[in-house]
């Protein structure tokens, strides 16, 4: 079984502001690429920081740290052909970069920019109430509030998740990796409950990783 229908490995990159959707719509390509029979894992911001990366906090430091971490997981998965998703914020535009130039030496890197509005992810996007928090001054630091959030500037893929509905997302990446040679069919496969559970509710078994047969 081979991450793509070419063989090699692809690591798609979503980066976006916390409650943008970036864990939402990586979670619906996971179950699109394990329904085409590929290798597939998410290296999620929240999922990490439990794990590879607990006890890191939020300065500009711990947050390179945080990316550089990941983006060493994530060649090791693409150069061994995985379909790698990863989705932490990775606000600052150099890390971002430093981390593509790594990947690229294992496989393609798709870097996919989340948008929405700060406005609109804390009027309604807000399930843990920390954008109501940082707004209020009671945390410090945080992206998109009073923290840096760097765009990139030559995304692959952006996705206006305030204009768009998660299908309409997935269908757009889909086409993209169709017409990057990393999927032979851009039709979506998956539909039901097990395409998405809900806004960053990814399930996690004991050890972090995103929960099987869902
Ligand atoms: S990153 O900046 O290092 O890429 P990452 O994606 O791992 O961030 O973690 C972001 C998650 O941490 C958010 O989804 C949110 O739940 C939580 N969080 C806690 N404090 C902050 C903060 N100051 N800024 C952003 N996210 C925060």
């Amino acid at each position: 079984m081979s991450a793509t229908f070419d063989g090699s490995g692809f690591c798609v990159w979503f980066t976006g502001l916390s409650g943008a959707g970036k864990s939402t719509i990586a979670e619906m390509l996971f179950h699109e690429l394990r329904a085409r029979g590929m290798r597939t894992e998410i290296l999620d911001g929240d999922v990490v920081r439990q794990n590879l990366s607990k006890g890191l906090g939020f300065s500009k430091e711990d947050r390179d740290t945080n990316i550089l971490r990941i983006g060493f997981v994530a060649e090791l998965l693409t150069r061994n052909g995985v379909a790698t998703i990863c989705c932490p914020i990775s606000p600052y535009r150099e890390t971002r970069d430093a981390v593509r130039t790594q990947i690229q030496k294992s496989g393609a890197f798709i870097d996919v920019f989340v948008h929405a509005p700060v406005q609109e992810i804390a009027d309604h996007r807000d399930p843990k109430g920390l954008y109501k928090k940082a707004i209020a001054g009671e945390i410090k630091n945080f992206t998109g509030v009073d923290d840096p959030y760097e765009p990139p500037l030559e995304p692959e893929l952006m996705l206006d998740t305030m204009v768009e509905s998660p299908e309409e997302s997935l269908q757009r990446l889909l086409d993209t990796l169709h017409r990057l040679g990393h999927i032979d069919d851009p039709t979506p496969l998956v539909a039901g409950p097990k395409q998405h559970s809900g806004f960053t509710d990814l399930r996690l078994t004991g050890s972090g990783h995103v929960a099987e047969g869902r």
